[in-house]
Parts: C-alpha cells; structure tokens; sequence
C-alpha cells in the first residue's frame, strides 16, 4: 500500500482496481511503479532504522565473563558480544552501519591471525595484558586505550596477564561493507604471525605528537599510528580545557588523527574523546552520521531524541543519524569523558554531512 501525502510534488496517486491490475503487470516482469515507493525511498529527512539505545556494562559484563567459561576462544575465532540495534536486528549494527561488540580474553589466551575487508578499531575497557599484532607490529593495549585494524591489515589478539581477564570494546564497519557487498575475510596461513623484534613500532614511530619523522612516505589510506595510549590522550584533553571550553555541542572535543594526513585514523571510521567539564551541559544538536559513545570516565547522562540515559564508565550508548542530542556531566567535580566512534568520514567524502542546532522556541535552524 502506497503512502499517500497530499501534496504537490509528492506521490499521491490511489490505487484503484485499473492500476492494481496493471501494478500486477509491473511485477511480473520485474518491475515497479515509483509512485508507490516514492514518498518512503525518498523521506523529506534521515529516518533511521536505529534506535537510540543505551547498554549498561554492569549489565553485560558477567554475561561476557560467563562466555569466557561458555566457549573456547580457537573455537569462536573471537569471543565477543555483540551489541544489538533494536531497529537493526537483521545485520548486526548497533547503530546505522556501525557494528560493536565486548571481547574477552582469558589469562595467556590468543586468537588465530585474520584479516577481512571491514576496517576494526578497539577501545581497552580493563585488564593489563593485551596485546595486538596488525600486520606484524605487536602492539600492547591497556585500560582506555585506542587502537585501530584497518581494512586489509593482518591482525590478532591475545592476553598475556596470568591472572586477569582483558577486555576491550571492538568497533567494526561490518554492516557498512556488507551493505556496499564488498565484504573479504582470509585467515592467515600459517594461523599466526611472527611479530617484529620491537614491540609498538608505530608509536615509537609516529606517536610523539609533535613531530613527524622526515622523508617517510606513507602510501596507506589509513594512520600509520595503530596505537593511542590513554595517559597521552587524557592529557591532551585536559591541556585543551584549560584554555578552551569546546563547542557549546560536544564541550571539549578532540579527534584521534592520522599524523600523517591530520584527518581520521581510517577511511570510513572516525573517533574523537571529549571532555565535559564538571556540571557542563551541553547544547542539543542533531546531524548526519551515526555515533557509538563508550564512556571513558566519570558519568553523567545524556538526552536523545527527548529521553534521558543515565551513564556510568563503560556504558555504552548510540545515536543514530538526525536524532537530537546533548550531553551533561553530572558531576560538580571532576571531568567526565566520552570515547565515541563514527561514520563522519563516510558522511563527509560523500558531501553528506548535515548539522541543525536545536531551537528552543520549538523550531531548529540549519547550521551552514
Ligand atoms: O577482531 O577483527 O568483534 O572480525 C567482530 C568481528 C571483532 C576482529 C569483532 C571481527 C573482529
């Protein structure tokens, strides 16, 4: 049943037993009239499938500690829940295209190397230990620690604490590679790789953040920055606040870079950290992109699409594509931060990028 709107320029043509009849004819050889999907294909803005969701990690964590006795981690190749979009049940996103999952790994545990076209990024949520080797570089990760595996790069994990589990946030475009059906996955032929005599290489390369080592060429589409420790980014964040209270949206916002190009660490994903100052509240907004936020530290709670989420550390919670949102640190006190991953680069290089601030006379404005 098509759906009606009466109004001009918009399809509001009534079925009858004539075009019925000839919808049938349509059909038969493969076709359709565009007038009865007109007005859902072509919606006069985002209507996202997402819902806005929020996941408590004191909610999810024993059921992940259960599934690290549940099943064996050669057997799952990952061990990881998976974070499910009401809306979006059918291809494994949490929000928009974007897929997250909490992975587990048990003390002197490690997975089989494998690469796939969907581009990975982890974020440490505890546990000292970790460890992932992309494309040889074994680097080592720890809580509120930033790490990506571009599309196309070797990688696999591992734990080697003796008496701590490790357990880390994974953020995948798998549903955005899926849906352009670009998707590759291989495992490694000899199962694992062989990592470089020197641990974290590309932050001892590239990680100074100030400097940029002379006469290197850097041919990738991605960061050769694989790793973003946390104590780095935490102080970044703080120097920032001292002379900038951010954007009246986002308080004090900075994006994890590619030092080689300053623009974000992969193609398709994006992520930023921010810092809401003690009792900041933010202004709502809503814009194109969709968001996954994993909070780092402290808690607060934010409005989406006029409901309110409480968060405490490690939460996660999403919003999809236009919804109106704003963020409030509830603490008089100290800073809280936000970890977020996006699909801003996607929604950019395709020019898609659409932002509105909120109007409390009841209206919203286009921002230019
Ligand atoms: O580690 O590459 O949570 O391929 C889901 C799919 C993690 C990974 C996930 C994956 C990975």
């Amino acid at each position: 049943m098509a759906k009606i709107e009466n109004i001009a320029g918009r399809s509001r043509v009534h079925d009858n037993p004539e075009l019925e009849d000839f919808y049938a004819r349509l059909d038969a050889v493969g076709t359709g009239a565009l007038w009865n999907v007109a007005n859902e294909i072509e919606p006069w803005y985002p209507q996202p499938k997402s819902v806005p969701m929020h996941w408590r990690y004191a909610s999810m964590r024993p059921l992940v500690v259960e599934s690290a006795a549940l099943v064996q981690g050669e057997d799952a190749g990952r061990r990881v829940v998976y974070l499910v979009n009401d809306g979006r049940r059918e291809i494994a996103a949490a929000v928009g295209l974007l897929y997250t999952g909490i992975q587990i790994m048990n003390p002197g545990e490690s997975m089989t190397a494998h690469r796939h076209a969907a581009s990975a990024l982890r974020f440490v949520i505890e546990g000292t230990g970790a460890w992932t080797i992309v494309d040889g570089d074994r680097l080592e990760v720890g809580p509120n620690d930033f790490a990506i595996t571009p599309s196309g790069t070797w990688h696999e994990h591992g734990n080697e604490a003796d008496d701590n589990f490790v357990i880390w946030q994974d953020g995948l475009d798998i549903p955005l590679v899926n849906a352009l059906d670009a998707n590759f996955y291989e495992v490694h032929p000899d199962l694992y790789q062989q990592p470089g005599k020197v641990n974290n290489t590309s932050i001892l390369t590239h990680g100074s953040g100030i400097l940029k080592p002379a006469n290197r060429n850097w041919g990738k589409p991605y960061s050769p920055l694989l790793g973003f420790p946390w104590e780095q980014t935490r102080d970044a964040l703080m120097q920032l606040s001292l002379v900038s209270d951010g954007t009246d949206h986002d308080g004090v916002i900075m994006e994890y870079v590619s030092p080689h190009t300053g623009g974000s660490v992969m193609p398709t994903m994006g992520a930023h950290m921010q810092l809401l100052k003690p009792g900041f509240e933010s202004k709502a907004h809503r814009h194109t992109g969709s968001v996954v936020y994993h909070v780092a530290e402290g808690c607060g709670h934010s409005v989406i699409d006029g409901k309110r989420y409480d968060w405490q550390e490690h939460d996660i919670f999403v919003v999809p594509s236009w919804s109106w949102h704003e963020h409030v640190n509830d603490d008089e006190t100290n800073p809280a931060f936000l970890f977020s991953f996006n699909d801003f680069p996607m929604i950019n290089s395709l020019s898609l990028f659409v932002e509105a601030e909120y109007d409390t006379n009841g209206g919203h404005q286009e921002l230019a």
